[in-house]
C-alpha cells in the first residue's frame, strides 16, 4: 500500500506547524512518503499533484494544525471552492472573498467512508470528530485541489485531511501520531 502524508511549514507566529511534527514521524516507514507543504494558496497544492503525478497511491493523508479545536482531531468531510483570510498566508498574500477555481463544483468530499472509520477510531479510544468545514484558509485550498485533481483524473486514490489541534494539553502528539496509525492500519485491513 503506498501512502503520501503531507504536513505544512509553519505559518503566523508559531515557530513549528504540529502536522509537520506528526508527518514527520513516519518518515522511515516502508510505503509511506512524507512531504512538506507551504502554507501558500498559489503553491500548496502543486507539491502535492507533482507528488501524484509522479507515483502511484493508495491514500493521501494531508494534515494540517487549527487553533479552532482543541480536543480532538478533525476528519474533515469536504472541502469548498472558496478562500477568504483576514491574516496573509507565507507568500503574504491576504485572500478576499474569492473562488478558488472559476466554474468549477462548490465542493468535493471526501473520498472515504469517513463515518465508519471515525466509529473505528473511537471505538480505540482516539479523540476524533467529523466536522464539515475546513476553513477557507490554505488547507481548505490545499484539500479542494487535490480533490478535484484526483476526482479529473478519474483517479482511485483516497484522500482525506485531518486537522490536528495546535494545543497539545488535551490531544498530544502522541496521541495524533496514534490516530493517524490507527487510520493507515484500517486502510490496510479493509481498502475502501
Ligand atoms: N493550518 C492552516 C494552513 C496551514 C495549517 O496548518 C489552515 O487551517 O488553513
Amino acid at each position: 500500500m503506498n501512502v503520501l502524508i503531507s504536513g505544512f511549514e509553519p505559518f503566523g507566529n508559531r515557530e513549528v506547524n504540529n502536522s509537520w511534527e506528526v508527518a514527520k514521524r513516519f518518515e522511515a516507514s516502508n510505503e509511506i512518503d512524507v512531504c512538506r507543504v507551504p502554507v501558500s494558496f498559489r503553491k500548496s497544492h502543486d507539491v502535492i499533484i507533482d507528488a501524484l503525478r509522479r507515483k502511484e497511491y493508495d491514500l493521501v493523508i494531508l494534515l494540517g494544525e487549527t487553533a479552532f479545536t482543541k480536543d480532538y482531531v478533525r476528519l474533515e468531510r469536504l472541502a469548498i471552492n472558496y478562500k477568504d483570510s483576514t491574516k496573509p498566508d507565507n507568500d503574504g498574500y491576504i485572500a478576499c472573498d474569492e473562488e478558488l477555481v472559476r466554474n468549477a463544483p462548490k465542493a468535493y468530499f471526501s473520498t472515504l467512508p469517513i463515518k465508519r472509520l471515525t466509529a473505528y477510531l473511537k471505538e480505540l479510544g482516539h479523540k476524533v470528530k467529523i466536522t464539515n468545514s475546513a476553513g477557507t484558509f490554505v488547507c481548505n485550498s490545499l484539500y479542494y485541489h487535490v480533490l478535484r485533481y484526483l476526482e479529473g483524473n478519474g483517479s482511485d486514490t483516497a484522500a482525506l485531511f485531518l486537522h490536528l489541534p495546535v494545543e497539545t494539553e488535551v490531544v498530544s502528539m502522541k496521541e495524533m501520531e496514534d490516530t493517524l496509525a490507527a487510520i493507515l492500519s484500517y486502510f490496510n485491513k479493509s481498502p475502501f
